[in-house]
């Protein structure tokens, strides 16, 4: 770029650069619109003066010309708010420098150059929690996905990569520890009670990747022995008093370098590992080369203060940031719309790793959930795009649900085509072309081609179009045979009206149903718009079992029979299947109910049905209580509203409810059974007691529904006598629902018992946020007052207001009070943290596929949040996609 064409905001050198008035309509980036960086820039020098009010900022890069760019005069060095004092080239000072907005811009010639900048940074004022921050008195990083720019002036993009000399420096006792990326290579005192450390991280690596940790922490230490023999340092570091919650975070670490080895041939590359908690942080943790940083929330467990689930979490999320050393690091993204490449790769990863971990069938249940609950709604609405999207006003709006989540299924389909050997020869190929590279999905998909033997010409359109796939499914028997019919269309999306058909495996087994039985499974995929298949040897029309396994992220639409959901409900042996069918059970039900489509009659014999289905997984005794406990859930209300054209949120959640009294009082006899059996097991951490406590606590939810009086005695006295976290919070749950005394005594008792402990009041916040009590929302408006509540803190943030907005009866009051008060939050979050503001937009942003009234509510507060002065890229973004 010539800069005498480049703006500038000042004539001299302005020593300081207010961040810029964001523009009324922040710019559109384009994926098409990639060019290589003129400049690579392969060393990186940085030198850190620590303060918590100030920190200086001395960064020396190595630039030369990149020989596979268009040569450029000037180098532009992203900067975001930064305060410059010196620019020196070579080794001399310099004043021919600008900046352009944000960035700064220097005249370079051609070759090889050394470039040295300084500037301050205010860790301490730094509310986006993006760039260098300050939490409980420690600093700390995060520079995914431009956040480096904050710290620094850098090319800050992925596809330069550089290796980083790191050293820091600071008083003692403020900040005893010091670390960085990579491995430690000297230390030492320095006068006045400081003293510093260098860190070298041999490995080039993305701006984002880099990370600093400073503070008063301690850790808990252990070692792994890798494939080929290395011994690798391993770290969890935390403050002194959480050190006893970090055992399961260590093991989960172990567990995924061994898992790594085994099942992707991976092996850890540098002699130390660390991990850093930290209380404040905008997601659930950070792959930072050699030192990644994590939200408490994903590290700290033990039996009395977390839950099952949340065990489950942390090694799901250690497992993840681990698995990307080398999907992301390793082999990074060349740009960001290439995201999918490293997130769809590594959830897929951790998803597997947990599989193993936990059991198969359970955890696949539990994704599918997730999915359709989160990503569903997002591919049906106004912020849809493809897992590779096309264009974007800010990234940071794109680590959505479609990228991570659809973009693991999109990999799992494949897996599925080319089987697990094939697959796996085909990610052994992309990390052997790629190593060390900044990759594109396409180069994913073409190892998989050539590796996986796969073709996948077709299949690519996964990676473009949005939108959930609908396949319309009719089974019809004459004679001996019974013939499929299947269906597919792509629906339209914001970005695009007109779909191409994609290749959908869809793994299926024909019952017999009088034996129970089926000949084996197939693999069918439907690439084209709509075909038939034949099976031959069916004397009586067979059950269909498809999508097993939910082989194929596609809502599957079908008149099928209750009779024959009761069959697969009891007998399908593909655990994900049974589970599907109790689901579609209670779906089809509640829709027709909901459509007015039902007689009283039949709207009796349903939950009749529902019923009978119901009661022999309760009482199955070949089930293990983890899976029970998965067939027990009901569908959730926003996958119900899915179903859908236009919902009535306020009708969904009447039903689901009243279906939940009935289920409740028909089954109060075996429900109350199977607590007091469950409740005999122990408080161990083990499978079966896993299990019983998910079972205790699903009888709970249906008997609060069918007898109050009952469950609420029953949770108070699981409550008193909880030894873990699960059933406490688990009766707590139940209670905190149930007008009465028991709820306030056990709510002020939680309270008093977890004061202090961050993570724990979290969860008080988000349980009275999240219950089914008709006054949740002046239970809300009051805790927004609660000396414990926090605007700066996100998992506080998030732990009242996400739960209030998935919260069905409070969020969506007839009234529109819920909106107003999501609204409010955005635009009093926003100043502070707009990462964190802009995540609240979507609740709202479903408006179109909401009853008139309601939908005029939401859009209404979508206005008013756009019409407000100085908002940030991320919720500018997000409301004027959502207003369309
Ligand atoms: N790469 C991380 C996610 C992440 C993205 C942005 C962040 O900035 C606030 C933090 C974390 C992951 O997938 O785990
Ligand atoms: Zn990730």
């Amino acid at each position: 770029m010539d800069i005498a064409r480049t703006p500038s905001i000042a004539d001299g050198n302005p020593q300081m650069a207010d961040a810029p008035p964001v523009p009324a309509q922040p710019p559109l980036i384009r994926r098409a619109d990639y060019k290589p960086f003129p400049w690579l820039v392969p060393e990186t020098r940085l030198h850190f003066d620590l303060g918590i009010e100030n920190t200086r900022v001395v960064s020396t890069l190595k630039v030369v010309p990149n020989p596979d760019a268009a040569a450029d005069d000037v180098i532009r060095l992203n900067g975001d708010g930064l305060q410059v004092s010196s620019v020196k080239l070579d080794g001399l000072p310099v004043k021919n420098w600008e900046m352009d907005g944000p960035d700064l811009v220097l005249p370079l010639s051609a070759g090889a150059h050394e470039i040295e900048i300084v500037n301050d940074v205010s860790p301490e004022k730094n509310s986006q929690l993006m760039g260098l921050y300050a939490s409980n008195g420690m600093l700390c990083t995060q520079c995914e996905a431009e956040g480096f720019r904050r710290i620094t002036f850098f090319p800050d993009r992925p596809d330069i990569l550089s290796t980083y000399l790191v050293k820091m420096e600071g008083p003692v006792a403020q900040f005893p520890v010091l670390l960085s990326n990579g491995n430690k290579v000297s230390a030492g005192e320095s006068a006045g009670g400081r003293h510093w450390a260098e860190w070298h991280d041999p490995w080039p690596k993305p701006s984002y990747l880099f990370a600093l940790v400073a503070g008063d922490l301690v850790a808990r230490t252990d070692s792994f022995t890798t494939m080929s023999g290395r011994e690798v340092d391993l770290a969890v570091w935390v403050r002194a008093e959480d050190l006893p919650r970090t055992e399961h975070a260590m093991d989960s670490l172990k567990k995924s370098m061994k898992w790594d080895e085994e099942a992707f041939g991976r092996e850890y590359d540098l002699d130390v590992f660390n991990i850093v908690a930290v209380s404040d942080f905008n997601m659930g943790a950070m792959e930072n080369k050699g030192l990644n940083v994590f939200n408490t929330k994903y590290v700290l467990a033990d039996p009395d203060t977390a839950t099952d689930g949340d065990y489950d979490a942390i090694e799901g999320v250690i497992g993840h940031e681990y698995f990307h050393n080398w999907s992301g690091n390793r082999v990074t993204c060349r740009d960001w719309f290439q995201l999918s490449l490293k997130e769809g790769f590594t959830v897929l990863r951790d998803q597997l790793f947990s599989q193993d971990m936990q059991g198969e069938a359970v955890k696949r249940i539990e994704d599918v959930r997730v999915l359709r609950a989160v990503q569903f709604p997002e591919d049906s609405g106004p912020l849809a795009h493809p897992i590779r999207p096309d264009s974007f006003r800010e990234i940071s709006n794109f680590y959505t649900a479609t990228v991570y989540n659809k973009g693991a299924e999109v990999l799992r389909m494949m897996r599925t085509m080319a089987g697990p050997v094939a697959f796996r020869q085909g990610t052994d190929l992309y990390f052997e072309r790629h190593d060390g590279e900044a990759a594109t999905c396409e180069d994913f998909v073409k190892a998989m081609e050539d590796g996986a033997g796969l073709d996948l010409r077709q299949f690519r359109l996964w990676y473009s179009q949005a939108g959930t796939p609908k396949v319309e499914v009719s089974l019809t028997h004459k004679g001996d045979t019974a013939t499929l019919a299947l269906k597919q269309t792509v629906p339209p999306t914001p970005d695009r009206i007109a779909k191409k058909p994609m290749p959908i495996p869809l793994r299926l087994a024909l019952f017999d149903r009088d034996s129970g039985s089926h000949d084996g499974e197939q693999l069918v995929i439907l690439s084209e718009a709509e075909k038939t298949i034949a099976f031959e040897g069916f004397a009586r029309s067979p059950v269909l079992s498809i999508n097993r396994g939910f082989s194929a992220p596609v809502s599957i639409e079908r008149e099928v029979s209750t009779e024959d959901l009761v069959f697969l409900a009891a007998h399908d042996d593909d655990p994900f299947a049974r589970y599907e069918a109790m689901q579609d059970l209670v779906v089809a039900h509640l829709v027709a109910v909901c459509s007015d489509s039902l007689t009283g009659a039949a709207q009796e014999a349903g939950r009749k049905a529902i019923a009978g289905a119901l009661r022999k997984v309760l009482t199955d005794d070949r089930l293990d209580d983890s899976m029970r406990g998965e067939l027990m859930m009901l569908p959730g209300q926003t996958y119900l509203a899915e179903q859908f054209l236009v919902a009535d949120p306020g009708r969904i959640h009447a039903e689901r409810e009243a279906l939940k009294v009935a289920l409740g009082v028909a089954l109060e006899s075996e429900l109350i059974a199977l607590h007091e059996r469950a409740s005999t097991l122990p408080a161990t951490l083990d499978h079966a007691s896993r299990g019983a406590r998910k079972v205790k606590a699903q009888a709970l939810v249906y008997l609060a529904a069918g007898n109050p009086d009952v469950a609420a005695k029953m949770a108070a006295a699981q409550y008193d006598a909880a030894q873990t976290m699960t059933d406490r919070q688990g009766a707590l749950m139940v209670l905190t629902g149930l007008p009465g005394v028991a709820r306030t005594d056990r709510l002020i008792d939680f309270y008093n018992r977890y004061r202090g402990n961050e993570l724990v009041v979290d969860k008080w916040f988000a349980l009275q946020a999240s219950s089914l009590h008709p006054d949740a929302i002046e239970h809300v408006k009051a805790l927004a007052n609660h000396p414990d509540f926090n605007l700066r803190n996100p998992n506080r943030v998030r732990s009242l207001y996400m739960a209030f907005a998935g919260n069905p009866h409070a969020f969506h009051a007839a009234s529109g009070e819920g909106y107003r008060m999501i609204a409010d939050l955005i635009l009093a979050l926003d100043p502070i943290n707009p990462q964190t503001a802009a995540r609240f937009v979507p609740p709202l942003g479903r408006w179109r596929r909401i009853e008139p009234q309601r939908a005029a509510l939401m859009r209404a507060e979508l206005e008013r949040i756009a019409a407000t002065d100085g908002l940030s890229r991320d919720t500018y973004e997000q409301v004027t996609r959502s207003l369309g």
